[in-house]
């Protein structure tokens, strides 16, 4: 056993590192925390997470939270030179994704997927569902263009910087991606690498078994 503790279920932005443990081959134990009074902002979780929010992961006695904070620090940990970049502009390259992907497209497939997936189709907001696409527009074509260039972000081969954008826009897989070709195809070829369909599988079985007022508040607390 490592040690390492992920602190989230699988629904959450949890994926994502459960998603990397899983590409690592990593001994891990899953505390399937939910979001809210009942686990993220208990008095124990905020002790771990002052912010209340999901996921975190105890790695011995290491505390950490974001999660593509969580993603680079174990493929470094654990995979320096192969899912993580040997070089430092390679390393920089994977930074400059992993910034990109939270603050560019994050917020945006979060709110989309409620509204076009996730919430009852009854108080699904088609003005949101829209003007989430319309956000998405321009990073979704630089990605598409990036990818026209070169199979995986760095390159070649699939590395740390993959998995955090494709994790981070991982429910884009339901959109109608069919003008962004090269998008779609590294999507699809990312989501089917096996540790990626094992983490799925896990966030599919949550999404399923989360009740209607859950979502409902994962709506209302999206910020603005
Ligand atoms: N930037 C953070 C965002 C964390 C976040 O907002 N997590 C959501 C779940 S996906 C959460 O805990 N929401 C509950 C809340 O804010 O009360 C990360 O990537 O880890």
């Amino acid at each position: 056993m490592s040690g390492l503790r992920i602190y989230g279920i699988a629904r959450t932005r949890a994926f994502r590192a459960l998603w990397m443990a899983k590409e690592l081959g990593l001994d891990y134990e899953h505390l399937p925390i939910e979001i809210g009074d009942a686990g993220a902002r208990s008095p124990e979780f905020l002790a771990i997470n002052p912010n209340g929010r999901l996921p975190v992961i105890i790695d011995d006695r290491f505390v950490l939270f974001e999660s593509l904070a969580i993603t680079l620090y174990l493929a470094k940990k654990h995979a320096s030179g192969k899912l993580y970049p040997a070089t430092l502009e390679a390393e920089a390259k994977a930074w400059q994704w992993s910034f990109w992907a939270i603050s560019e497209v994050d917020r945006g497939v979060n709110i989309w997927s409620l509204h076009a997936v996730r919430l009852p189709p009854a108080e699904r907001d088609a003005a949101k569902r829209e003007e989430a696409l319309m956000v998405l527009a321009a990073p979704f074509k630089v990605l598409d263009a990036a990818l026209a260039a070169q199979p995986y972000l760095l390159g070649g081969e699939f590395t740390v910087a993959d998995l955090n954008v494709a994790a981070v826009i991982s429910r884009a897989i339901d959109m109608d991606l069919s003008a962004l070709p090269d998008l779609k195809a590294w999507l699809t070829r990312c989501l089917e690498r096996p540790a990626a369909r094992a983490a799925l599988a896990l966030k599919s079985k949550a999404d399923n078994e989360t009740p209607p007022e859950v979502t409902r508040r994962i709506a209302r607390i999206n910020r603005p």
